[in-house]
């Protein structure tokens, strides 16, 4: 009699067990598309390949495609909408830059604008990292409008908000271009100085591109730490983004190669490629990003490359930003950490040191923390 309730209690328990594997696989099935949430591990380079600029061989074997930590993540995160995350980055973006735009306008709205009121606004204009240049022809602007000649003077904030639009642009393409030409994934590579935000950005920008029905394939061409590995393959984990990386120490160009065949192998919209962190004083690490673009265009044409610059650093920034365009031919400016600094002024500064477009704007630590960048919202948050 007790061997027979054992004999019950034991099948029920696998009965149990057999049930509760099921469902918890037909899960993970429905959360994780069949491509997503996997890594794909570049294997080692051969002998010799690090030196020269061939496309490295072989290509990743099927084999090497294993399923990361991502296929077992039970739910995929969805990224927050478009319209929504806009809303709450325009407040954020006024909480951080209004200092400036309310200081503008009470020193404008003076009775009367005397010297020391436009010697004031050219202080805040220059504590703002608006730049010497910008700053004079936007005063000497600002001081022929507000001229009263008899008649009604005219309103201060409109003619702000008009100069500043104009100072920050509204002619130039912020477009960034995620897509390419002939069936081919369109490439952005993504370079920067130590601890901009690149990586950040990367993982960002995914989120938006997944939100927006884009398939995407991240590179992890930042090889010189094993946690900056980790650090993307969780990004892309969180939203089933598939993850590409080599050996720790590898030959970066092979990784970004790789990301970028497997791209275009699997037909994705996007390749994202995060670099390591270099300083634009160091001619190596300069040299190898040269390399990593130039091997990635072996493969498919880099589309964008987007320089990520840390708004909290100032002029600093813009002596990195000259340099890095020198060698990677920048396309468009990301600027991080503004929800940091009241220094918003410096958008104006880093597009004429470039002739570049500020494309994005990073406004927090958060996953969906990150907006297109464009001219009129910017001086509307700076007005509040
Ligand atoms: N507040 C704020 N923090 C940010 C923003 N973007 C990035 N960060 C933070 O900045 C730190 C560095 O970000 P990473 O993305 O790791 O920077 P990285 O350029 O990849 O760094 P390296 O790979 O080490 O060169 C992290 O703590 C981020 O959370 C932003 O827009 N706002
Ligand atoms: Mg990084």
């Amino acid at each position: 009699m007790g061997d027979w309730l054992y004999l019950i209690i034991a099948i029920a328990v696998v009965g149990v067990l057999t049930l509760a594997g099921l469902l918890t696989s037909g899960r993970r099935r429905k959360a994780a598309p069949p491509s997503a949430g996997t890594d794909v591990i570049v294997p080692p380079p051969t002998e010799g390949e690090t030196a020269t600029e061939a496309p490295p061989e072989p290509a990743v074997d099927p084999a090497t495609v294993e399923a990361g930590p991502g296929a077992a993540a039970p739910t995929l995160e969805r990224p927050e909408s478009t319209s929504s995350r806009l809303v709450r980055l325009r407040q954020r973006l006024s909480r951080s830059q209004g200092g400036l735009g309310k200081g503008l306008l009470a020193l404008l709205s003076r009775e009367r604008l005397d010297e020391d009121t436009w010697e004031a606004i050219e202080d805040t204009l220059l504590t703002a990292d608006v730049g010497v240049a910008p700053t004079q022809a936007l005063v000497e602007q600002l001081r022929t409008r507000l001229r009263v000649e008899g008649g009604q003077a005219p309103d201060p904030r409109a003619v702000l908000r008009e100069e500043l639009i104009e100072l920050v642009g509204t002619d130039l393409d912020r477009r960034v271009q995620v897509t390419g030409a002939d069936g081919k994934p369109g490439v952005v590579l993504v370079v920067g100085v130590n601890g901009a935000g690149k990586t950040t950005t990367v993982g960002k920008i995914a989120r938006i591109l997944v939100a927006e029905d884009l398939t995407v394939t991240l590179g992890a061409a930042d090889t010189f730490r094993a946690a900056a590995v980790d650090q993307l393959a969780t990004w892309g984990e969180r939203v089933g983004v598939e993850v590409v990386r080599g050996p720790e120490g590898g030959d970066p160009a092979s990784v970004a190669f790789e990301a970028v065949k497997h791209g275009v192998d699997n037909g994705v919209d996007t390749v994202l490629v995060d670099t390591a962190g270099r300083l634009q004083n160091k001619a190596g690490l300069m040299d190898e990003l040269g390399k990593i673009k130039r091997v990635i265009e072996k493969q498919a044409e880099v589309t964008e490359v987007l320089l990520v610059l840390d708004a909290t650093t100032g002029q600093n920034g813009l002596i990195q930003a000259r340099v890095f365009s020198e060698i990677v031919d920048v396309t468009g400016i990301v600027l991080t950490k503004l929800d940091g600094s009241a220094k918003g002024g410096i958008v104006v500064q880093v597009q004429r040191e470039l002739g570049v477009p500020v494309k994005l704007v990073g406004l927090g630590e958060g996953a969906d923390d990150m907006a297109p960048f464009d001219a009129a919202a910017f001086v509307d948050a700076l007005l509040g």
